[in-house]
């Protein structure tokens, strides 16, 4: 069988007054940990390098610019990226890009065990708003901040299996899932920002960590995916976000789950060949899909 040892590297919050040195030295601490477990994958979280910034309405531009990254690996990622060919471990990062024409994007980049960029992720569904929301304890203004990702959801073959990218509220779509699984992915690596609380929809409060994982299991489950969810966890910049990051099995079984809201590694060993043998069965997407049925769902 096909075997893999992946890592969920859990964040505690970063705070707005952290430098990159200091957000860094953890990432690299939590990579060196998770190798130290066998992992040859390591998932970060959403925007991992910095503060989730879309929760306020950043007024200085000078700051705004200061938690985008403009190259990947850049002077401040760098020491990163050689702890992994070092380390031998591949990562998932979660960033703020800002593109050499201006353009600013959500993304994640998937980096091999030499240290290389290898594939590209930017985030498609942008929860939130375009402007400032008064009377709200906090702010999601991801869509001020970021367009929506212009390279679809590709899936990036990688030593002997498939491994696709999410971003956080693109865990909550089914159709992020299935794209990637008709894609051939059978590994998805996620990060994740999420409040403890929904100042908009304050009903579904107490059920905020439910919804993760009803997301993630279904996903996974439906698709016949691994899912590797990554948290950035606990109270940051006066937001309280929830941790969970969880390995999650084709079967939509948790395998392996985090227990703080802090930085934390999170390891499993997880066999690829499950994916194929839930394929074969249930989900086998050949002989019983019928897209003839879902045309709807391409319309806007
Ligand atoms: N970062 C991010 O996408 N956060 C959203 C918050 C929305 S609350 C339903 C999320 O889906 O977790």
């Amino acid at each position: 069988t096909r075997t893999l040892t992946v890592s969920a590297a859990q964040l505690g919050p970063v705070p707005r007054s952290a430098t990159r040195a200091e957000t860094l030295a953890r990432l690299i601490r939590l990579l060196e940990a998770a190798a130290a477990e066998g992992a040859e994958l390591v998932v970060f979280p959403e925007a991992a390098l910095t503060p989730f910034f879309p929760h306020w309405l950043v007024k200085d531009e000078v700051e705004l610019r200061s938690y985008f990254e403009e190259d990947i690996p850049g002077t401040g990622t760098q020491a990163l990226f050689d702890a992994a060919r070092t380390l031998g471990v591949a990562f998932v990062l979660g960033y703020a890009e800002r593109t050499r024409d201006e353009r600013q994007f959500n993304t994640a980049a998937f980096v091999d065990e030499n240290g290389r960029v290898i594939h590209r992720y930017r985030k498609v569904h942008l929860p939130g708003f375009r402007d400032f929301q008064p009377g709200t304890p906090f702010q999601n203004l991801e869509k001020k901040y970021f367009e929506v990702g212009d390279l679809g959801f590709g899936v990036q073959a990688w030593r002997n299996t498939r491994i696709g990218l999410a971003i956080c509220n693109d865990r909550r779509w089914a159709e992020t899932y299935r794209v990637l699984a008709l894609a051939g992915a059978e590994v998805v690596c996620l990060g994740y920002n999420t409040p403890a609380s929904n100042p908009h929809l304050p009903e579904s409060d107490n059920l905020t960590d439910f919804h993760n994982h009803l997301s993630m299991q279904a996903g996974a489950y439906q698709n016949s995916m691994w899912v590797i969810g990554t948290a950035k966890a606990g109270t940051e910049e006066g937001v309280s976000q929830i941790g969970g990051s969880a390995i999650i099995a084709p079967s939509g079984e948790i395998v392996a789950v985090a227990r703080t809201l802090d930085d934390e590694i999170v390891t499993a060993e997880i066999d690829l060949d499950m994916v194929i043998r839930y394929r074969r069965d249930v989900f086998n997407f050949s002989q019983h899909r019928r897209p003839e049925h879902y045309t709807s769902i391409t319309r806007p």
